[in-house]
């Protein structure tokens, strides 16, 4: 892959960034399970909460693949920052970018590119996880717009945003998608997750007790909310794999350092053909995982430019989409994994950063779609094909 010498400059500042404010920090705020809340100002001015978001609104109105170099340096630095960044722009401002109105453009877009705003997109349900459809969510029409009713689960950065989208059902007209201001009556957040990896990344239960919404809170077209979260999780999923890409490179870096450092038979381990099978084994699933993030990355923008680029299909949107995070997140984990190995007895002790990262690298084979659903999704596109042709 060949990337532009604007783009190598962008990677470099965000690697930058990421070396100075957020690798030291990450064991730090995994024990502390907070993020500083700090460092989304210092992300807001170097511009990566507005990174998709067009320049009329004050974003940077990134390509995807410079989008995607950002979020794997991000991610490299802790994974948690790259959660966040990559819901807040992927599948929140890049839906409010494609369906929302001009005035929903106007008000929310700025926000969300200054920062002044986090995003975060509620679909997931107790009950309703893979099953997206499933939703018991309700949308009541009320006159003056809409009443939500229900209760979400599993929402990155729920407590400190400023901006939820949320799914509901519309009485027998399919889906809706909301732009809900968490400060409105009958808006709840339950207490923090606390959860295996990830563990700075702020996941919250909502609850939702006949929250109004005004007609002007309503995105897109009726009905149209089930394709709009679908669309929304192709972007979403590339981002993941992008975190991915992040996390294992920095698990494969750790352990190569450590492998040069640790001495054992009189020699650094590093020297050993065990040893090195699984560092390349780690750079060989990196370096393929990025391709197919940056595949899919590919993919998407040619759809959204409209040039007739397909959804369905092995070559379609989704089902690159589906590979990209499939392949990356197994890479991270297995690498990570891997990368304990090497460190040994150290490597399972909580003060050595690798055990971290394989609790982070879990998190990407579940969440905005699991690896079984991801595989779901493939096998239904090939055969979508093979019954076609
Ligand atoms: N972009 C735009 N439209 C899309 C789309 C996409 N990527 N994918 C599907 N659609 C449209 C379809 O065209 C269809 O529209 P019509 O109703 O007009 O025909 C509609 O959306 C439903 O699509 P489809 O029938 O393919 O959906 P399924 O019910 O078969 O989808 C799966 C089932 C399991 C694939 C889906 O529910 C899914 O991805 N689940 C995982 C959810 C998830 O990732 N949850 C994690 C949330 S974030 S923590």
């Amino acid at each position: 892959m060949k990337w532009s010498q604007d783009q190598l400059e962008i990677r470099a500042l965000a690697r930058d960034f990421a070396q100075g404010e957020l690798r030291s920090a990450s064991a730090g705020w995994d024990a502390a399970k907070d993020l500083d809340a700090g460092i989304f100002r210092k992300l807001a001015d170097l511009g990566f909460l507005g990174m998709l978001i067009p320049e009329q609104y004050g974003g940077l109105d990134f390509d995807l693949s410079t989008y995607l170099l950002v979020l794997e340096e991000l991610s490299w630095g802790d994974a948690s920052v790259g959660l966040s960044v990559a819901i807040h722009n992927g599948p929140v401002a890049g839906l409010i970018t494609k369906h929302g109105s001009d005035g929903q453009k106007e008000r929310w877009l700025p926000l969300l590119a200054s920062g002044e705003v986090l995003g975060a997109f509620a679909l997931s349900e107790p009950g309703a996880g893979s099953d997206a459809g499933s939703l018991t969510t309700v949308a009541e029409a009320s006159g003056t717009g809409w009443k939500l009713t229900g209760t979400k689960r599993w929402v990155t950065n729920g407590g400190r945003a400023g901006l939820v989208i949320v799914f509901a059902q519309l009485d027998g007209e399919g889906m809706g998608a909301f732009l809900v201001d968490p400060t409105v009556d009958g808006y709840g957040v339950g207490a923090r997750e606390a959860t295996m990896g990830l563990r700075a990344s702020e996941t919250v239960s909502i609850t939702l007790d006949g929250v109004e919404v005004g007609e002007g809170g309503l995105l897109g077209v009726v009905g149209r909310g089930f394709p709009y979260a679908l669309e929304a999780l192709d972007l979403g999923r590339a981002g993941i794999a992008a975190q991915a890409v992040g996390i294992g490179r920095s698990a494969m870096e750790h352990a190569a350092r450590y492998a040069l450092e640790r001495e054992q038979f009189g020699r650094p381990i590093a020297n050993f053909g065990a040893i090195q099978v699984k560092l390349a084994e780690m750079a060989r699933r990196i370096a393929g995982s990025r391709l197919l993030a940056h595949d899919a990355g590919a993919a998407i923008m040619a759809a959204s430019n409209d040039e007739g680029h397909p959804r369905t299909g092995v070559d379609g949107v989704t089902a690159r989409a589906a590979i990209a995070k499939l392949s990356a997140s197994e890479a991270a984990s297995w690498s990570a994994d891997e990368a304990i190995q090497i460190f040994g007895g150290y490597g399972y002790m909580r003060h050595y950063p690798v055990e971290q990262l394989l609790r982070d690298a879990k998190g990407t084979e579940i969440y905005e779609g699991t690896n079984e659903i991801m595989r779901h999704v493939i096998a239904r596109e090939v055969l979508r094909d093979a019954a076609s042709s």
